[in-house]
């Protein structure tokens, strides 16, 4: 890195130094956007790099809670509000014991590129919790929810800021916290997504981020001249986005080999198919047990205690669809080696910086979360449209809109890595493009 992106950087590692995730995202963009920030000095006269890298807004609270055992529990709140030149503040919450400020930051300030990307108008935000819905019975998820959203109801609304699921928050925990949001503003609006379909859901929500990965890898393969019928893949994770990543590539032809939770991964020796995908979505969705269980069901099934999926066989595709730095240069070399293709993110910057150089450098179609996991917040703008205009869209019509979404984002990352020297990277052409319309938008705006 170099020049002006360099010193925005080297400002922001200093004042930041504990937030590594955070810094980690930060250096990625900067360095994509070298060549565009010398082509174009507008950005730096007006200070849209250090402006950009800051969050408009952080809310922090306190969130006090009683657990079945009529004890005090105390969690921490965070809604990271970075980015509102396109559009209200948009992005998921995460509930999981790993959360924290720069955790959220780095998932905030991607948020900004993707949903710029989508080309829906939408700003960027995250929130979350460091509670751990694990081992917790439902009245205390709820009673958590509750409490969550007795601070966060005032910093949110339709046209605001506007919440939505990731790790730990499904359609469970948006229905407790929409409850809540309806209790105390005595409205009904659309202000979280990922509702429930008779109360104000969209068809294809809970399906969307893992079939947009899939579209995503087909959209990079085709380039390529390649397809996934007949692929072997390996898809780390068994949560929503790993699901309907799966269910796609069975319905595309392609084999499921691999799922994984943060205990092990089980490999398919036959591949997943539709018998085994029902028992999981049980398994995982109503009775929260582990992926471990899928091995003691089916004789043809294998577990691996302790190990990612990445190493378990030869893959021609992966999709890493559960947590940031799940993928690292050890785990891509192997990959490389087995002679895998394609890589499309479901997750959040799953892959480190050195296994996406080795990506890179092996010329690999690879699809950063920002590009690739889009089509989850585009079907949540898709939801925000429905609820404004008080309408539903059927399966199809939803479904054909994401499909149309995740091709235009593929080309606009494909003609950015080009027009700016890098053929093929879609990390820089997710970032460009990203980048370029937020910006624009912020000088037109003012200094604000
Ligand atoms: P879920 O909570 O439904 O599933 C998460 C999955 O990842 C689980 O299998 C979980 O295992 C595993 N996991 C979580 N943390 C770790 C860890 N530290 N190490 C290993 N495995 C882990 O979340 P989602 O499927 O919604 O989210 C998965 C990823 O996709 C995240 O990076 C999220 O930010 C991203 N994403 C999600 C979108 C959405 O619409 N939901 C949209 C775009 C991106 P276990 O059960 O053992 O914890
Ligand atoms: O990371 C993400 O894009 C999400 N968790 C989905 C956000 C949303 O608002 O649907």
């Amino acid at each position: 890195m170099s020049g002006y992106a360099m010193e925005v950087y080297d400002k922001l590692s200093k004042k930041y130094p504990w937030e590594k995730e955070f810094l980690q995202a930060a250096k990625e963009v900067l360095e994509s956007l070298e060549l565009l920030l010398e082509k174009e000095p507008k950005y730096q006269k007006h200070a849209i790099l250090e402006r950009i890298v800051e969050p408009e807004r952080v809310i922090i609270f306190r969130v006090p809670w009683l657990d079945d055992n009529g004890k005090v529990q105390v969690n921490i709140g965070y809604r990271v509000e970075f980015n509102s030149a396109i559009g209200p503040y948009k992005g998921g919450l995460r509930f999981h014991p790993t959360v924290n400020l720069g955790v959220l930051k780095f998932l905030g300030f991607e948020q900004i590129f993707k949903n710029s990307l989508t080309g829906l108008p939408m700003g960027g935000g995250k929130g979350g919790s460091d509670f751990d819905p694990k081992g917790k019975s439902d009245n205390e998820v709820m009673k958590f929810c509750q409490a969550f959203m007795n601070e966060l109801f005032r910093h949110i609304g339709p046209d605001t800021d506007v919440p939505a699921g990731d790790i730990g928050v499904g359609a469970r925990e948006i229905g407790y916290m929409f409850g809540q949001y309806r209790k105390l503003k005595n409205e009904f609006t659309g202000v979280l997504t990922g509702k429930g379909l008779n109360w104000g859901g969209s068809l294809i929500r809970p399906e969307a981020t893992g079939y947009g990965a899939v579209y995503f890898a087909e959209e990079m393969l085709k380039t390529a001249k390649k397809g996934i019928d007949g692929m072997a893949v390996a898809i780390s994770g068994s949560g929503n986005v790993s699901q309907y990543a799966a269910q796609k590539i069975m319905q595309l032809g392609g084999k499921v080999m691999t799922l994984s939770d943060s205990n092990g991964s089980v490999y398919f020796k036959n591949g997943l198919n539709q018998e085994k995908w029902e028992f999981m979505m049980e398994l995982k969705n109503v009775k929260r047990g582990r992926i471990k269980e899928m091995a003691d069901k089916f004789k043809d099934v294998e577990y691996h205690d302790g190990k990612k999926p990445w190493k378990l066989g030869k893959f021609d595709i992966a999709l890493p669809c559960a947590t940031q730095n799940e993928l690292d240069e050890s785990d891509a070399k192997e990959l490389v080696k087995n002679g895998c293709v394609c890589v499309s993110e479901g997750a959040n910057m799953p892959s480190t910086p050195e296994a996406v150089e080795v990506f890179l450098a092996n010329k690999v179609l690879y699809a950063p979360g920002k590009a690739a996991n889009a089509g989850g917040v585009a079907t949540s703008g898709l939801e925000m449209s429905q609820n404004s205009i008080r309408l539903s869209w059927t399966r199809e019509e939803v479904d054909q809109k994401l499909h149309n979404i995740m091709i235009n984002i593929h080309k606009s990352c494909y003609d950015a890595a080009k027009e700016y020297g890098t053929p093929g990277n879609y990390v820089n052409g997710a970032n460009i493009a990203g980048f370029k319309k937020v910006a624009d938008a912020m000088i037109d705006q003012g200094v604000i």
